[in-house]
């Protein structure tokens, strides 16, 4: 699958908009005519998430079903050719229906699906209709848990937990489009180029189909031209792509009547001697995990957020992030690409605990979550859907296969040993592969560093636990990071989350908790630490910016560790972060 846009072969039509809405009852779901107008509709838009466009407890924490619809008209001449229907993301579980017939299903709620429409779409008007599902259990990824909850004098309730710390937005969070192809057409492309200035392409299409190609530079030139579906070549005169210099390169493939072109970079990620080498030369990361949120549309598809998260990335001295704790969109993927954000890119794997959760719900004892979860041949397909997605991306410098799952429990080496082979076979780049890991993965009982190329550290010392003492945190982590290192001495070892919740203008001349002088302090701490350390890579502070979360006594409003408010302005750590990235080579 590739990334619908128009060429001269291809057309694009976007269904972006206001659509029908409606959320539904189990029996209404039950009774759904798919290829009938719903009635009593609300206006919801697309792309967004639905959660936060209308008022009421019962709207926005619905959990089961819920409809969208629309009329598409087309022309004759669209349906001529391969005409597809594409989602960028659907979230969790979507049943497509057109005029009434099922089209298809897809399960997973942050990578893109398609269904050809040719037999049952008519010229003129069609209707659409999508059902969203966004219950989570122990078979979806992220994972959640059914409680059914009894009071008395009350019908019981049931709810659905997420074993993870943000809010479940859900509904159509990105883009649709009807695009079309000719009838042989490019099905993938793969391209990858070095630091050597070689590259190699890979081009699946009709076996029948005359393949050309052309490289072209970042002023439009054309500086390469070959045949072939799969091929390798040096292109003396590229420049390479960094964080400081993401020139890019376009790939673009005449196969039979079928065009297309694809952006990549020249560059090289690798791992030697306990450092990260990007082109070579050691880069050591500085950012963020994030999260895909804003006020309003949530989760939704949000260009103008993802510009502004960007530029205050550059304005804070940051290089890199992690796409925590899910795939983001492909626009923001194409935006690192080319404001030059190293990217490590996470699988929506989060919540594979049954005994701990970040909100410390679940008691933090280990609970037999491998014998439990039954999650790993989804978890398979979201892994081979999130590196083919992604695999042509200069900025993606690394793959995360999972944040804190049960690392230290019996059957996690066994549960994650096949997930991390099948990404390296798959991956043309041979990016470096690692799992996320919590304070509760400790150097002596972690199960999976070994199979980790570089170790991504996730801890809260000074906050969930010496929570005031930073002294006694920073030793914490540094014995604990040493001690890592003695256990996987070539690994490079980062901190993947450290960070502490402040409200926004809550201050203290003695900080503490919840202030924004603690939150600074604890930055600072952290980073004092790293200094002193010369085995460490990298730090990701959590969060880029305060972020909604389900509710619980744990949090106020939502996750207050952003460095940035909801908002996107700053606290005092971001000018603490500013005055170290700045200089921090
Ligand atoms: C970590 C999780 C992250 C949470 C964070 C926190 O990876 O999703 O938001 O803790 O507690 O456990 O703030």
């Amino acid at each position: 699958m590739i990334y619908p846009k128009m060429t001269e072969s291809r057309m694009r039509l976007s269904l972006d908009g206001i659509w029908d809405f409606s959320l539904l009852s189990d029996e209404e779901s039950q009774n759904l005519q798919a290829g009938k107008h719903i009635e009593n509709a609300l206006s919801m838009p697309v792309p967004s998430a639905y959660n936060d466009l209308y008022e009421t407890r019962a709207f926005r924490d619905h959990m089961g079903d819920m409809v969208y619809q629309r009329t598409v008209h087309l022309t004759k001449q669209m349906l001529q050719e391969r005409t597809m229907l594409y989602f960028e993301s659907v979230t969790h579980r979507a049943a497509v229906y057109w005029n009434g017939t099922l089209l298809g299903t897809h399960k997973g709620g942050f990578l893109p699906f398609e269904f050809e429409l040719n037999g049952t779409a008519v010229p003129g008007e069609n209707l659409l209709t999508v059902v969203v599902n966004n219950v989570l259990d122990e078979t979806t990824l992220p994972c959640g848990r059914i409680e059914t909850r009894e009071y008395p004098n009350l019908p019981p309730r049931t709810v659905n937990l997420p074993n993870f710390d943000y809010f479940n937005y859900s509904g159509i969070l990105r883009p649709v489009c009807i695009y079309t192809t000719p009838k042989k057409h490019i099905r993938d492309i793969t391209v990858s180029g070095h630091a050597d200035k070689s590259f190699a392409w890979d081009i699946a299409c009709d076996e029948t189909s005359d393949v050309c190609i052309a490289v072209r530079d970042g002023e439009g030139n054309t500086v390469f031209k070959g045949t072939g579906r799969t091929g390798t070549a040096v292109l003396n005169g590229a420049k390479l792509w960094s964080p400081e210099h993401p020139h890019l390169y376009t790939l673009e493939v005449h196969a039979g009547d079928d065009v297309y072109s694809q952006t990549f970079g020249f560059r090289d990620i690798e791992i030697r001697g306990c450092r990260i080498l990007l082109n070579g030369e050691p880069v050591y990361l500085k950012g963020f995990g994030k999260h895909e949120d804003a006020p309003v549309s949530g989760r939704g598809y949000n260009p103008a957020y993802y510009v502004k998260d960007i530029a205050l990335m550059k304005w804070i001295g940051a290089n890199s992030l992690r796409t925590s704790h899910y795939p983001y969109s492909e626009t923001f993927l194409d935006l690192c690409d080319r404001e030059g954000i190293l990217v490590i890119d996470e699988a929506p794997a989060v919540g594979l605990h049954t005994g701990f959760t970040a909100v410390g719900l679940l008691g933090g004892t280990p609970n037999g979550t491998w014998k439990k979860l039954k999650t790993a041949e989804h978890h398979s397909e979201v892994l081979r859907d999130m590196v083919s997605r992604d695999k042509n991306h200069p900025c993606v410098i690394a793959w995360s296969v999972a944040n804190e799952p049960a690392s230290e429990e019996e059957g996690a080496r066994e549960y994650f040993e096949p997930l991390m082979n099948q990404v390296r076979r798959q991956d043309p780049q041979h990016r470096p592969v690692t799992i996320v890991t919590y304070e509760g993965s400790s150097p002596k009982a972690c199960k999976v560093a070994e199979l980790c190329d570089f170790l991504v550290l996730n801890r809260y010392r000074g906050w969930y636990d010496t929570e005031g003492d930073l002294e006694a945190a920073g030793e914490l982590l540094r014995t604990e990071l040493e001690a890592f290192h003695r256990r996987c001495p070539d690994a490079p070892i980062m901190l993947g989350e450290y960070g502490a919740d402040a409200i926004a203008g809550m201050h203290n001349t003695t900080p503490s908790l919840f202030s924004e002088e603690y939150q600074a302090q604890m930055l600072e701490k952290y980073g004092e630490i790293m200094d002193s350390l010369p085995f460490a890579a990298g730090e990701h502070a959590w969060n880029f910016a305060d972020f909604a979360t389900a509710e619980n006594i744990k949090r106020v409003q939502g996750n207050k560790k952003g460095v940035f408010t909801r908002d996107r302005q700053p606290k005092l750590a971001a000018y603490v972060l500013r005055r170290r990235w700045k200089e921090k080579k």
